[in-house]
């Protein structure tokens, strides 16, 4: 950590930006705890800064931490990180507190034969561990071991080179639950999985379910707001009124899994009215004529019976969209509705790239952009080995050909792992049994391995299901690697080491999988420390890592992105492509199409649909006391109804409802609103955590994968966590 000695004086005059910046995590009083700290620096205490990324979401925000005799006494998003731009929200303030929980893991544990954890030391672990590894290998081979993880700086980075080091592929992401079929379907057709949309600058942004004031990161409410502010266009097509709308002009209610038909009817305005950028299509792409063709019959009078949107509402989005082109495109989204949701999901994100290419936006100022990126360079071989490419390829690249390798379908591997051909797996900084799909079976499944090990801070439901837990650091008490940032103006972020271990015996990822590789007679591939391998990626690109530390951010100015240039297109045939060779030979159509979704909700039953909650992560954040005590506040775990089917039902406001389906019933409090589309049951994402030892989040409200039935995508094995209908009714009516 950086020694950054600062005065009592200015860590007070700091205080207050950090009051104002808490808001509405006001409850967390950051304040009142540094000013009692304060005084004891006064007696003498170690007062400093460091550096360092959240790690409440992936946007990983930089901030500085103040540190007051050895412990944390508040956190300032640092006004140069590219996300934070000076502000953290409330989970990266409230999520800060996990260091100091009293449900922190502080020991390895071990399941014994009655089911019960106990303590052992890290020697056993690792030996055990390893002698299951080596029988695993020596059975199967290392194509029966996986690890799942949720992309960290050094997680990223040691989960993969672990798993290569042992001789197998299965290296996966938590990809299948969150942006699997949005990042391979825009991959078919403009040969990347994502971009950006220059929101601040266009003058029209269509929102399909993203929205930036729930699913929060800073640099993104700031631009929304700035254009808002500006005039711009915002539509949000939502089945839900989502709390974007204080930005936004128009809220289209959507039936939920139908936004594949709103775009291609939108298109097929365009290319029936010529109000697309011809000369743009000409030159960049190919297969459209015959994908226009293929959506002559998409009209907006055809979409308004799927979609529920009046075909005149459809006809001037497109006509406005045309008119405000370049500046204008549809946002990539994230998750919430095309990202792994549906049957469809694949085909409504090629749909938009293809939309996008209608409107000639790329790269154009106020349109949809492919910024810079920088990433190390090559390193030492001597110091840092290159692991062997492992023989086989990874299980599921065969059954689903165009998923992204680099995220893969974790679901699939559980499937495996049911099946008994994966016999060993791994998960660090995931908690797939709460939150990737139907709960049962992933708790059968990861129950039918021979080794499961979780590498976690807190007891989750995944590490409930372990053979071995072995407890991390949590973010704040240890360094990572580089964190390579893509951009207009790429950079580099650090998070460094902020505070001491508070629990003597747990250890950082690094250490963990060096010692993991170590013990299973792998160690060659891991001769150095994380301070070497992070000085050395940033000297490959200029930079050490004393100087990173002392800035927290450093940027590539040469490496900048220009408006007009002329993306190089990574697909087949190196063209934006309305039709794709390899789409047809994975079965579907050759350009996007209307398809079904899986299911639909017949008579009265609703479609069960999810989303974040701004104070909330994922199922990290519930055992987290201040942010629980906003739900309890806010009444948050509560269901939101179309108040028109709650009256027909009779369910009032705040009633207690039973909600079932095939895979599981129970029962919270409804919302009754007119925010929320007739055919849609809205549940919040983070509840229903069934993990005793997180005594805060444990039985609070209910948890949307208890409910999804597991079923995969067909050509890309997302989750379809939408693909869920479930009957509501008052309790006891
Ligand atoms: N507060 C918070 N912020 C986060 C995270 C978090 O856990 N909590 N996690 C981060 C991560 S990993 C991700 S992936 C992103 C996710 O970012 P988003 O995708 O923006 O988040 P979600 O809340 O999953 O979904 C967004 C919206 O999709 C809507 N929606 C649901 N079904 C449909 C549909 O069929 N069609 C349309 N058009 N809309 C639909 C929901 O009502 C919701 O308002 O958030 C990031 N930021
Ligand atoms: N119910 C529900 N399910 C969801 C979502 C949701 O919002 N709600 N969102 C979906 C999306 S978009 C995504 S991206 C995925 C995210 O899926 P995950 O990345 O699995 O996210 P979490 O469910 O929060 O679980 C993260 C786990 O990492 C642990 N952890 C936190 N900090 C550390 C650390 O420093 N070290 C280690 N080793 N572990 C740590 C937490 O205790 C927790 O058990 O979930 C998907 N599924
Ligand atoms: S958006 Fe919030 S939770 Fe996510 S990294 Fe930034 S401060 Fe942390
Ligand atoms: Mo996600």
């Amino acid at each position: 950590m950086s020694e950054n000695a600062i005065t009592r004086r200015s860590f007070l005059a700091g205080s207050a930006g950090a009051v104002a910046l808490a808001g509405c995590a006001g409850v967390l009083s950051f304040d009142a705890w540094s000013q009692a700290h304060a005084e004891e620096s006064d007696a003498g205490g170690q007062t400093y800064t460091a550096h360092s990324l959240c790690n409440a979401c992936s946007t990983k925000c930089g901030f500085t931490g103040y540190v007051v005799d050895g412990r944390l006494a508040k956190l300032l998003g640092d006004a140069d990180h590219p996300y934070a731009k000076g502000k953290l929200c409330a989970r990266g303030y409230g999520y800060s507190q996990i260091a100091y929980s009293a449900d922190r893991l502080t020991d390895p544990l071990k399941k014994n034969e009655d089911g019960e954890f106990q303590a052992i030391s890290w020697d056993e672990a690792y030996a055990e561990i390893a002698e299951k590894v080596k029988a695993i290998i020596g059975s199967d081979g290392p194509e029966a071991l996986a690890v799942v993880h949720d992309p960290r700086p050094s997680g990223k980075y040691y989960a993969k080179r672990f798993m290569n080091a042992l001789g197998s592929a299965n290296v996966y992401t938590h990809g299948a639950a969150c942006n699997l079929s949005k990042e391979s379907g825009f991959t078919q057709v403009i040969g990347s999985g994502n971009y950006e949309s220059d929101v601040a600058n266009s003058k029209m942004t269509m929102f399909i379910g993203r929205s930036y004031a729930d699913a929060i990161r800073p640099s993104s409410v700031m631009a929304l707001q700035e254009a808002h502010e500006r005039g711009a266009h915002i539509v949000l097509v939502d089945p839900r009124c989502s709390n974007s709308k204080v930005f936004a002009d128009e809220w289209v209610p959507i039936n939920p899994g139908t936004d594949l038909a709103l775009v291609l009817a939108m298109a097929q305005v365009l290319i029936r009215e010529g109000r697309y950028d011809k000369a743009y299509v000409a030159e960049h792409s190919v297969g459209f004529d015959e994908w226009a063709a293929s959506i002559a019959d998409h009209t907006p009078e055809w979409a308004e019976k799927i979609t529920g949107i009046p075909a005149t509402t459809i006809a001037r989005l497109a006509f406005e969209f045309a008119e405000a082109a370049p500046a204008a495109s549809i946002e990539p989204s994230w998750r919430g509705a095309f990202g792994c949701s549906y049957q469809n999901s694949g085909e409504t994100a090629r749909a938009i790239a293809c939309f996008n290419t209608l409107l000639g936006c790329w790269n154009q100022e106020g349109g949809a952009l492919f910024t810079s990126s920088v990433s190390a360079g090559e390193l030492d071989e001597a110091k840092f080995p290159a692991v062997p490419k492992p023989a086989g390829k990874q299980l599921g690249a065969a059954e689903y050909p165009l998923a992204l390798s680099s995220m893969g379908s974790n679901l699939y591997a559980a499937r495996m792992a049911k099946e008994g051909a994966l016999k060993g797996m791994f998960f660090y900084n995931s908690n797939m049994a709460a939150g990737y799909s139907n709960t049962a079976y992933l708790a059968e499944a990861l129950g039918s391995l021979d080794l499961c090990v979780v590498i976690d801070v807190q007891m989750s439901e995944t590490a409930q299901l372990a053979d071995y837990v072995l407890p991390d650091t949590s973010y704040l008490e240890r360094l990572e690697l580089p964190e390579f940032i893509g951009g207009t103006v790429p950079c580099v972020a650090l998070r460094d080491q902020v505070i001491e271990k508070v629990h003597p015996n747990t250890k950082p990822v690094d250490e963990i999988f060096t010692e993991l590789a170590e013990a299973c007679g792998v160690g060659e591939y891991f001769p150095f420390t994380v301070e070497d391998l992070a000085d050395a990626q940033l000297q490959s690109v200029g930079l050490s890592l004393d100087a990173l530390k002392t800035t927290g951010v450093a940027y590539f100015p040469d490496k900048a992105f220009t408006y007009g240039k002329v993306p190089k297109w990574k697909t087949p045939t190196e063209k934006i492509q309305f039709t794709s060779e390899a789409a047809e030979a994975a079965g579907l159509p050759a350009g996007p199409v209307w398809m079904e979704p899986a299911v639909m909700p017949a008579g009265t039953q609703l479609r069960l649909i999810g989303g974040k909650q701004a104070v909330h992560s994922h199922t990290m954040t519930a055992n987290i006391e201040d942010l629980m005590q906003i739900t309890k506040d806010y009444d948050l775990t509560r269901v939101w109804i179309n108040a028109d089917v709650a009256a027909q039902l009779g369910i009032a406001d705040g009633d207690e409802v039973e909600v079932s389906n095939s895979e599981h019933t129970g029962t919270c409090r409804a919302k009754v609103t007119q925010r929320i589309n007739p055919t849609a049951l809205f549940m919040p994402s983070h509840y229903g955590c069934s993990s005793p030892e997180q005594h805060t989040a444990y039985d609070v409200g209910l948890r949307q994968m208890d409910f999804v039935p597991f079923h995969l995508e067909p050509v890309y094995g997302a989750a379809m966590t939408q693909e869920a209908i479930v009957s509501v009714k008052k309790v006891g009516a």
